[in-house]
């Protein structure tokens, strides 16, 4: 469809070029992006995980937006969490010849026949927020995301560098508990993996307990729960991200006890309502995780259908946020 005559279009164009500056946008004439050139739009199939938490509701949103901004058609679907929903997608991506794909996928293994199936069929494939764990990285065009394993390390260095106030029980040890995201996700692997290789410098630091709850708020809570009626002398919760935090606060007010003060909590993701929590004194740290993945998103299929060399690897942007600066910054926040 488009993408073979844009294509063609590009390598006659540097051809005629020849040996100047190739594939550079600004070589004048028809710099081959889908839509500016050609009165054809540039068709993305994209399959999300689902609408597990704040975070899939703004990357979700964000997608979307930008694709009608930018005149892309959006093919969209939602596969409530389960591997298998997201590769009958992209298999009905394959079939309908979109330009491009994309997703976000669920778990990091199982994508290789797939991947190559869309190989086959000549369309470019771009991951987005989570990887794959793919010994061929010729399968995909490039991986737009997080460091999820920055982001633990950050919500570790908080810990370690703020320890001496996270004994809330007294009892020489800081005893934390780990709610996980989606087993087997990027995401709860490497936010475990840099949490876990920050905090090993103090000894005093130990985590006593550690389950999946699915990156949801009643996951959670349930987990949270559990924890509550088996540990002792909790002193803080490590949540992979903000709603499974917030469903931990959930059954700490139940058992009659005070989040951020009985219990610390830190969290990942900075969503509007972990922000509120942070900024009223019930979680005390957040690692940021930017959902707004559209505009970068839409960027990079422009440049792939127009068959330009792309970054095989972009990391966003991100931050984090203590109590003071959530209140700063929570009256601009977009999600
Ligand atoms: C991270 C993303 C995670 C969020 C969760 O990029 O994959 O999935 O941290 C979401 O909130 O469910
Ligand atoms: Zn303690």
């Amino acid at each position: 469809m488009l993408r073979k005559s844009l294509i063609a279009a590009a390598a006659m164009t540097l051809g005629a070029a020849s040996l100047s500056a190739c594939g550079s946008s600004d070589s004048g004439g028809d710099s081959g992006s889908g839509g500016s050139g050609g009165d054809e739009t540039i068709t993305m199939g994209f399959a999300q995980v689902g609408a597990e938490s704040g975070w899939r509701t703004a990357n979700t949103t964000s997608i979307q937006d930008t694709a009608e901004a930018e005149g892309i058609d959006l093919k969209f679907s939602d596969a409530q969490q389960k591997q298998e929903n997201q590769i009958k997608a992209i298999r009905s991506y394959i079939q309908q010849k979109v330009d491009v794909i994309a997703f976000s996928p669920v778990v990091e293994t199982g994508w290789d026949t797939v991947l190559q199936e869309a190989k086959r069929a000549n369309i470019p494939v771009i991951l987005t927020d989570r990887s794959v764990d793919s010994e061929d990285d010729s399968l995909y065009a490039t991986f737009l995301g997080s460091d999820f394993v920055e982001e633990g390390e950050k919500a570790g260095q908080w810990l370690v560098d703020n320890a001496s106030d996270m004994d809330v029980d007294g009892d020489g040890s800081v005893k934390v508990v780990q709610l996980e995201g989606t087993t087997g996700s990027a995401p709860a692997i490497d936010r475990e993996e840099g949490f876990n290789s920050v905090i090993g410098s103090d000894d005093a630091i130990e985590v006593i307990a550690s389950q999946t709850g699915d990156f949801t708020r009643d996951g959670g809570k349930k987990v949270m729960e559990t924890f509550l009626s088996s540990e002792d002398g909790i002193d803080v919760v490590y949540a992979h991200n903000d709603d499974m935090g917030l469903g931990a606060i959930e059954a700490i007010k139940a058992e009659g006890l005070t989040p951020g003060e009985d219990i610390k909590i830190i969290t990942v993701d900075a969503v509007k309502d972990g922000m509120t929590a942070l900024a009223n004194g019930e979680i005390n740290f957040i690692v940021e995780c930017n959902p707004l993945l559209g505009p970068q998103l839409m960027d990079l299929a422009k440049q792939v259908v127009a068959g330009e060399e792309v970054e095989k690897r972009v990391v966003t942007e991100e931050t984090t946020f203590t109590q003071e600066q959530a209140k700063e910054a929570l009256p601009d926040r977009q999600y």
